[in-house]
């Protein structure tokens, strides 16, 4: 399905079209085959860990908004600030017409200091593309958007965007921007975060940037309390990954039998999350049974954190070109504007 913003349709159909790309869209059940394989292969290492992509069901997504207010947590203020403070030169630099594919839409939120931006400017808009794996949020979100802003055709794309997907039919020549705030691309292992970089390289093409949110290095301090908060939220959100398989994976974890940790690992500029197993336990997940050791944990998530010389070198490695970085008062954050760096398959692709 192609909407291009010549095409005048009423805001029924515009909902009726995209309402159908959702539906046209195979999006993964909540555990899919291969989630529960990666969870199983995960918890046979010697070093056991869990997919992070296991929070997010609808508990974590609510103990995720309350992360995002908490004190400790700057990482959520920082970005604000920043897309408030720069969204006029951040809306010139997505530019006229471009689609505006957005990876992890979630609420919408930061979304929508772009398109006020854009209206503000009288820039024309193009489409807007947001991806996401929770279909009901996707489905809410791309109506209120419709609503919100009447000349934005949106083409959802219900989809794991950790896998590769497929963009939807965009018209011919509109230039494409990708939009990821959020700094989730610390939570790739720096590997996963240049292969990430490539397939959106290869989904935007050779006229193609990207928008994406980073979480600076600083103080260890600072980003050990924002990862392990005095209201214990975090812990919550943490323990939730195992709540979540004894709730849809046929597991028996015993949550009081866990605790939470945040630290941070500075030869690997991360901050680990772990849950430390406090005593000798075993849990049968889908049938397979799983012994821990007292002090023995499972490692949940890493969130990496990037200084000048690590995000150039992810960005190249990744196929783009840093562009722009803008920061916040506290030089915590960067939104960075990222721009397609050529390939040879472009010029493969020029030659033809
Ligand atoms: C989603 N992601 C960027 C968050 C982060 O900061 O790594 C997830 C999170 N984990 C604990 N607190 C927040």
């Amino acid at each position: 399905m192609t909407i291009s913003e010549g095409s005048l349709e009423t805001l029924s159909e515009r909902i009726d079209s995209f309402v159908l790309a959702v539906e046209l869209e195979a999006c993964a059940p909540a555990f899919d085959r291969g989630l529960r394989a990666e969870v199983l292969a995960g918890l046979a290492r010697p070093q056991k860990v869990l997919p992070p992509k296991l929070f997010y069901d609808a508990i974590g997504a609510a103990l995720f908004e309350r992360i995002c207010e908490l004190d400790e947590y700057y990482v959520t203020r920082a970005e604000l600030s920043i897309l408030r403070a720069h969204a006029d030169e951040i809306a010139e630099a997505v530019g006229p017409r471009a689609a505006l594919i957005e990876y992890g839409s979630g609420a919408g939120v930061k979304v929508r200091l772009l398109l006020d931006a854009m209206s503000a400017k009288g820039t024309p808009f193009g489409t807007y593309v947001p991806i996401d794996i929770s279909r009901e949020q996707l489905v809410r979100v791309a109506s209120d958007l419709a609503m919100e802003y009447p000349l934005v055709p949106v083409l959802p794309v219900c989809a794991d965007y950790t896998a590769p997907l497929t963009i939807p039919d965009l018209p011919e020549g509109v230039r494409r921007v990708a939009f990821f705030p959020g700094s989730t691309i610390g939570n790739f292992h720096p590997d996963e975060a240049a292969a990430f970089l490539r397939r959106v390289r290869h989904a935007v093409g050779p006229d193609g940037a990207m928008i994406v949110g980073v979480d600076r290095r600083k103080d260890a301090r600072v980003l050990e309390a924002a990862y392990d908060d005095r209201d214990g939220v975090t812990a919550a959100f943490n323990l939730n990954a195992l709540a979540r398989l004894n709730r849809e994976l046929d597991s028996d974890f015993d949550l009081g039998a866990f605790r939470h940790r945040a630290v941070w690992n500075d030869g690997a500029s991360r901050v680990e999350m772990h849950l430390v197993s406090t005593t000798a336990q075993r849990a049968h997940v889908f049938g397979v049974t799983v012994a821990l050791a007292p002090g023995e944990t499972i490692w949940t998530e890493s969130s990496y954190k990037y200084d000048e010389f690590r995000f150039h070198r992810l960005v190249r490695q990744g196929g783009f070109e840093v562009h722009q970085l803008w920061t916040d008062e506290g030089s915590q954050f960067w939104v960075a504007l990222l721009r397609a760096a050529r390939s040879r398959s472009d010029d493969h692709r020029v030659r033809r």
